[in-house]
C-alpha cells in the first residue's frame, strides 16, 4: 500500500516532465538491414523485410524467378530448409527508459524463433497470429542484435502428420497454421514460403498506451445513431487524464495495469453505410485520444460505418431462405470469391490492394469473398472494402481439408481468430464470418472415407474434431469478442455439396456441375440455389501475361511452361471440349487465349444472370475466382499482372444493378428487366431484330415499369416469331430508355459457331486523347482492342452497322491492334 501511494506522490511530481517528454511510439524494424542466410550455410545475403525466402533468393541471383518457366519444379528444394533472418538495431537511453517496451510482429511465416542479445524472446508458430512480446528487460542501450530462426514449415507439417495414426485429407499442409494455398492448388503453385512477412516493430510506451478501440452501434434511426464505444488502455502512472472521442471529453480515472472502459456517443441525423450499387458507403472519421495537461500521450484513429446487417434463413415453401439485408433492406449479393493476390505476399502493395477493390466497384459488385485457403488480407484491402462499398464473406483459414483437433492446435487456432477478430470487426464491411471452404461438403461427398480407409472410430474422432473447431470454438470465440447484433456465422461454405438437391433449396451452393461435372453451360439456367457462393469456368491470360513467363517460341500447348502454368489436370482439354460445343476452335495459340477468354465470358453470363433472373429465390452470386496469385490459366476475371479478360467487362454488365436479360430457351424468348434499385424504374423498351448488314428485320416499342428488387419477364415471344427469320444471321437489340439512362442488351440466337459471320471493316476515328470512336460495316462480334500501355475503359463488345461506339482510353492509340470473332472464325 506504502509503495503504491509512493508511485502515485512520485508520477504527480514528476508527472509534468514526463508527459511532455515521453510518449507513446512505435517503431519499424522493417528499415534496418537486414541479412539471411541458410541454417546449413554460414553465407549472409542481404534480406528485404517484409519478405519471403524465395524473393531473397531470387534477389541475390540464387535462384532464377520462380514464376518463370516450369522454375517452380526445380525449386523445391527451399522449404525443406531452415533460414535465419538477422539485424542489429540502436536503442537510445530515453527509448529504454520507456514504460513498456513490446516487439510487434505483425506477421511471421510461420516456425519462427525469435531471439534478441542471444535471449529466446519467444516462439511462433502461426502466421496468421499478431505476436507480441515484451523485450524491455532484454534490450541494451546502444546496437542489439535480433534474429529469428525460420524452421522448415513442410518439415514441421510432416512430423506433426507422422504423430497421427490416420492419414488426414489435405495431408502435411493441415497442421501448419499457414496459407494452405502455398501448398499447392489447382490455380497455384507450390511454394511454401517462410519470412518476417509484415511488418516488424517496437512499440515504446509511456504513462498510457490505448491498446484497442472498438464500437458498438446500440441504435440507429434516422434522427439519431447510439454507439458505444469500448477503449482498452494500459496504464503505467495512475491518475486522472482526458480521453477524447472526438469533440466529446471525459474525464477518466485510470488504474495502474489494464483498464476498460466504455463511452456512449451520439451522431445526429446519421448517414448509413450503403452497399455499392445501393447508396453512399459513408464513413464516420474518429480520433480516439487520451490527454494530461493539453498534451496528447497516444490515440488511435478509426473510420466508422452505420450500418445494420442481417443473414435471414426462414423456411419456404422451397426449403430456407439465404439473404443479407443491409440497413434493413434485402439487398441481391454480387460478386466473386477473392484469393490472396501473389503467391508472395510481401510483394503486394496497398496501393494493390486499394485498385483490386476498386476493381471489383466497377465490376457492380457489392461483396467479396476472402477464400480460406488464402490468408486474412491486410488492413489496406478491408479499408478499400470500406470505402467502396463492398461487404466481405470471411472465411476463416481452412480449405478442402479435415483439420486436427488436439488441444494445442484449437488453443493455437483460438488466439488466431482472436487477433483476427480484434484487428477486423471494426469494418463495416464484414457481413460473415464463415469457419472454412468445403471441408464440410469434402468430408461428406468426396468419398475420403474410402480414399484414406478410416475405421469406424478415426471417422467418427475426425468429425469430432472438426466440429470443435467450426462449430464449437470458432464460433464461440468470435462470439466472446463481438457485439450481438454483428455476430453473423456459417460454418462452412457450401453447407451442402453440388450433388445434393437441398444444396439449391437452403443455404449457400457451390455449383461445379460445369467445368468439373462437364455439364453444358444451359444447365446454370435450372441448377440456381438460394445463394451462390461458387461456380466458375477458367480461360487463359492474355498473351502479354504469357510473356511474362516464356519466350515467343514457347507459346505453344506443348511447352513445359504452358503446360506448368496449368494446374488443373485435365484444365486445358476441358477448356477446349467446351470450346468446340459453343465455337469454332481456332488453330493458333492467339486466337485459341482469345476464344477461350469469350467462352468464360458467354459461360459465366449464362450463370450470373441465371441467378439474377431467378430473385427473390436465390439472392446472391459469387463466382470463382476473382484474381490469381501468379500468371497462370485459371477460373480468374483478372490476370495476375491485373489485366481484364473478357470476363471481367461481362461482369461489369451482367452486375449492372439494373439489368435487362433476355432468357431462350427451346420453346421461348423471354426479355426480363432485373432491378436491384429500391425505385421502381419506368421507361420504354425497344427491342429490333437486326440482319448483319444492320437491316431491320422487325422492331416493337414497349412501355414498362421494372419493380424495385425484382425479376420480371416484359415480353415473351414463342418458336413461331424466331421460325420467321434465319436465327444464324440475326442480332437482337433490346434497349431500355429511361429519364436518366439508356440501357442496351445485345441476343443472338445461335451459337456463335453456327452464325454466318462476315468479315468486317472497322474504321477508328481519334476523337480526343482519351476517346476513339468505331464504327462497322457488318456486325462484329467481341472486337478486342489492344495496343501495348494502353487501357480501354471496356473491351470484347460487339458492334452493329450504322451505329457509332465510343471507348475511353487511357492515351492516344498509336498502333492499334483489333481482333474479331468473325475474323477468327472465317480464317
Ligand atoms: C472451389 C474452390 C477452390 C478451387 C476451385 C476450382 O471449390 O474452393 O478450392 O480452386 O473450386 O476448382
Amino acid at each position: 500500500m506504502k509503495y503504491c501511494i509512493k508511485i502515485v506522490l512520485s508520477s504527480m511530481l514528476f508527472g509534468f516532465v514526463l508527459l511532455v517528454e515521453a510518449q507513446t511510439t512505435s517503431r519499424s524494424l522493417s528499415n534496418e538491414e537486414w541479412t539471411f542466410h541458410k541454417k546449413s550455410d554460414t553465407q549472409k545475403y542481404k534480406a528485404s523485410v517484409p519478405g519471403s525466402v524465395h524473393t531473397d533468393l531470387f534477389h541475390n541471383n540464387l535462384i532464377p524467378d520462380p514464376f518463370y518457366g516450369d522454375n517452380e519444379k526445380s525449386l523445391q528444394w527451399i522449404e525443406k530448409e531452415d533460414f535465419i533472418y538477422e539485424t542489429t538495431f540502436v536503442i537510445s537511453n530515453e527509448e529504454l527508459k520507456s514504460d513498456a517496451i513490446t516487439l510487434v510482429c505483425e506477421g511471421l511465416d510461420t516456425y519462427a524463433s525469435v531471439q534478441i542479445n542471444g535471449k529466446l524472446v519467444f516462439e511462433a508458430n502461426n502466421m496468421f497470429r499478431i505476436w507480441r512480446s515484451d523485450i524491455k528487460s532484454v534490450l541494451l542501450k546502444g546496437t542489439n542484435s535480433i534474429k529469428i530462426e525460420f524452421k522448415s514449415a513442410t518439415n514441421f507439417a510432416l512430423n506433426q502428420a507422422k504423430k497421427v495414426s490416420y492419414t488426414l485429407p489435405g495431408e502435411e499442409r493441415v497442421f501448419a497454421r499457414k496459407a494452405q494455398y502455398q501448398f499447392g492448388w489447382d490455380w497455384g503453385p507450390r511454394f511454401v514460403t517462410a519470412g518476417i512477412y509484415k511488418d516488424i516493430k517496437i512499440e515504446f510506451s509511456n504513462i498510457v498506451a490505448i491498446k484497442t478501440v472498438f464500437h458498438e452501434q446500440i441504435s440507429i434511426t434516422d434522427d439519431l445513431a447510439q454507439l458505444n464505444f469500448k477503449v482498452n488502455i494500459d496504464c503505467y502512472q495512475s491518475g486522472d487524464y482526458l480521453l477524447t472521442i472526438n469533440d466529446s471529453v471525459s474525464k477518466v480515472k485510470l488504474q495502474k495495469g489494464k483498464n476498460a472502459l466504455m463511452f456512449t456517443f451520439k451522431i445526429s441525423n446519421p448517414k448509413r453505410w450503403w452497399c455499392n450499387g445501393l447508396g453512399d458507403p459513408h464513413l464516420y472519421p474518429f480520433i480516439v485520444s487520451i490527454t494530461k495537461n493539453a498534451k496528447t500521450i497516444d490515440e488511435k484513429k478509426l473510420k466508422v460505418g452505420l450500418r445494420t446487417i442481417e443473414l435471414v434463413q426462414e423456411k419456404d415453401t422451397f426449403g430456407k431462405s439465404f439473404y443479407f439485408k443491409l440497413n434493413g433492406k434485402p439487398v441481391f449479393i454480387k460478386g466473386a470469391n477473392y484469393i490472396p493476390p501473389d503467391s508472395f505476399l510481401p510483394r503486394v502493395s496497398d496501393s494493390l490492394y486499394h485498385s483490386i477493390v476498386k476493381d471489383a466497384a466497377n465490376a457492380n459488385m457489392n461483396m467479396l469473398r476472402v477464400w480460406g485457403g488464402g490468408v486474412y488480407a491486410d488492413d489496406a484491402f478491408y479499408n478499400a472494402c470500406d470505402e467502396n462499398g463492398i461487404l466481405i464473406w470471411q472465411d476463416f483459414m481452412f480449405a478442402c481439408a479435415m483439420y486436427p483437433g488436439d488441444a494445442t492446435f484449437l488453443e493455437n487456432v483460438k488466439k488466431e481468430v482472436v487477433d483476427n477478430v480484434t484487428r477486423l470487426q471494426n469494418h463495416p464491411c464484414i457481413a460473415l464470418w464463415c469457419g472454412n471452404n468445403e471441408n464440410d461438403e469434402g468430408w461428406k461427398n468426396w468419398g475420403w472415407q474410402t480414399q484414406f480407409k478410416y475405421s469406424q472410430s478415426d471417422a467418427s474422432k475426425i468429425w469430432n474434431d472438426y466440429q470443435k473447431l467450426f462449430h464449437d470454438l470458432i464460433p464461440k470465440t468470435i462470439q466472446s469478442l463481438v457485439p450481438a447484433n454483428e455476430y453473423r456465422y456459417w460454418p462452412s461454405s457450401p453447407s451442402i455439396g453440388w450433388g445434393k438437391k437441398e444444396s439449391l433449396t437452403q443455404g449457400d451452393s457451390h455449383y461445379w456441375g460445369v467445368w468439373w461435372g462437364k455439364e453444358p453451360f444451359e444447365v446454370y439456367n435450372e441448377k440456381v440455389g438460394r445463394f451462390m457462393s461458387e461456380y466458375g469456368f477458367q480461360s487463359m491470360p492474355e498473351k502479354a501475361t504469357f510473356l511474362r513467363f516464356l519466350k515467343q517460341e514457347d507459346l505453344h500447348f506443348d511447352s513445359n511452361a504452358v503446360k506448368n502454368h496449368q494446374k488443373h489436370p485435365i484444365g486445358y482439354e476441358t477448356i477446349r471440349e467446351y470450346m468446340a460445343r459453343d465455337y469454332v476452335v481456332p488453330k493458333t495459340f492467339e486466337d485459341f487465349i482469345y476464344v477461350s477468354q469469350l467462352l468464360q465470358a458467354s459461360g459465366m453470363k449464362t450463370a450470373i444472370e441465371a441467378h439474377r433472373r431467378n430473385m427473390p429465390y436465390c439472392m446472391g452470386t459469387l463466382f470463382w475466382q476473382f484474381n490469381d496469385c501468379w500468371p497462370v490459366t485459371s477460373w480468374s476475371a483478372l490476370d495476375y499482372l491485373g489485366n481484364k479478360k473478357a470476363f471481367y467487362y461481362q461482369t461489369q454488365k451482367s452486375f449492372e444493378p439494373f439489368l435487362i436479360h433476355v432468357y431462350q430457351n427451346k420453346l421461348v424468348t423471354e426479355i426480363y428487366t432485373i432491378n436491384d434499385y429500391s425505385a421502381d424504374k419506368s421507361g420504354k423498351i425497344g427491342l429490333k431484330l437486326f440482319d448483319f448488314y444492320g437491316n431491320i428485320l422487325w422492331e416493337e416499342t414497349l412501355a414498362v415499369k421494372a419493380d424495385s428488387n425484382a425479376s420480371m419477364v416484359q415480353k415473351k415471344m414463342d418458336e413461331s416469331f424466331l421460325n420467321q427469320f434465319n436465327t444464324k444471321e440475326v442480332v437482337l437489340q433490346v434497349v431500355f430508355t429511361t429519364d436518366d439512362k439508356v440501357y442496351e442488351t445485345l441476343h443472338y440466337f445461335a451459337k456463335p459457331k453456327d452464325l454466318e459471320l462476315k468479315n468486317p471493316s472497322i474504321q477508328i476515328n481519334q476523337i480526343d486523347k482519351n476517346t476513339i470512336e468505331l464504327t462497322t460495316d457488318v456486325v462484329a462480334l467481341n472486337v478486342y482492342l489492344q495496343e501495348e500501355g494502353i487501357t480501354f475503359e471496356t473491351n470484347y463488345f460487339d458492334l452493329l452497322p450504322n451505329q457509332k461506339k465510343r471507348v475511353k482510353t487511357s492515351d492516344y492509340v498509336t498502333n492499334l491492334k483489333i481482333k474479331t470473332l468473325n475474323e477468327v472464325q472465317i480464317k
